[in-house]
């Protein structure tokens, strides 16, 4: 299996971040499928797209920002050994960053590092609030599946455009913080970032539905929803949120079967290496 460009060490226990890639789609109810290639191909873009060779040596195209960290690629896992292995990372003091798969994922891994973590501050970046209550364990019923696991006042959804009415009533009912990309263009990424960082918790989790962004950036989503965020201020978010520090990251739906150029793929690298070079820095 071919490992993610920015993992530098085979040494699970010398790193402090690691990738995780969770290859399933059996929660989904997307038209679209596929989204269970995206870790392999999001591995394989990064090392045709984000490395140099230069007289035969091979180097790194790296942010422009922040340190080098000690990643290592797990490779890819089944769910059900997600409980395990996160547990594993987790009680090791590694920040894992995993790549789905379908997004009810996420709930494994938050359900598994609460049990080590506590409340998680849950910083949820979707087009969709994926707050549905009537049906549970699927991809639209994240947030309520982990509401044990999370502290709802430092909590946020970033990038909401597309809501059931049941999604808006749980919104309401239990005061979940949102801010809509058309929120972003009227108060400004600066601001809205502030508003973010003063909001949360000490335990934050990153959650990264890539069709938050919109489709001309990401087109290889598997629910793709127009009028997204742009992916510079979603970045710029992501990278001051991730200096603060974070317990876990994931990036979520990317379907490479209806990917334009694999663009999709090479933002979902782009975005990853962005959070472990800013992660920690100050
Ligand atoms: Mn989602």
């Amino acid at each position: 299996m071919e490992k993610i460009c920015w993992a530098n060490t085979e040494d699970f226990e010398q790193s402090e971040f690691v990738v995780v890639g969770i290859p399933d789609e059996s929660q989904s109810h997307a038209l679209r499928k596929g989204t269970e290639e995206a870790p392999s191909k999001i591995r394989q873009i990064s090392n045709l797209r984000d490395l140099y060779e230069r007289d035969g040596q091979i180097s790194l195209g790296r942010p422009f920002e922040g340190t080098e960290k000690k990643v290592h690629d797990l490779g890819n896992i089944n769910r059900p050994q997600i409980e395990n292995i996160y547990d594993k990372i987790s009680a090791s003091s590694k920040i894992p960053i995993s790549i789905g798969g379908d997004h009810s994922i996420t709930r494994q891994i938050i359900n598994a590092l609460a049990k080590r973590h506590g409340k998680i501050s849950l910083v949820y970046f979707d087009a969709h609030p994926d707050f549905v209550s009537s049906t549970t364990n699927y991809y639209g019923s994240v947030v309520n599946d982990v509401l044990p696991n999370i502290e709802i006042k430092s909590s946020v959804q970033i990038g909401i455009r597309n809501l059931e009415q049941e999604e808006l009533d749980n919104i309401e009912k239990y005061h979940l913080e949102v801010i809509t990309p058309f929120d972003i263009r009227e108060q400004g990424i600066r601001q809205i970032t502030n508003c973010v960082l003063n909001r949360l918790g000490e335990k934050v989790y990153v959650s990264f539905d890539m069709d938050c962004l919109d489709p001309a950036y990401a087109p290889g989503v598997s629910v793709p929803v127009p009028m997204g965020l742009n992916s510079t201020d979603a970045v710029y978010l992501l990278k001051e949120i991730a200096k603060k520090g974070i317990i876990g990251m994931d990036v979520m739906e990317v379907c490479p079967s209806f990917d334009v150029k694999d663009r999709t793929s090479h933002l979902a690298s782009r975005i990853i290496s962005e959070v472990l070079y800013s992660s920690g820095e100050t």
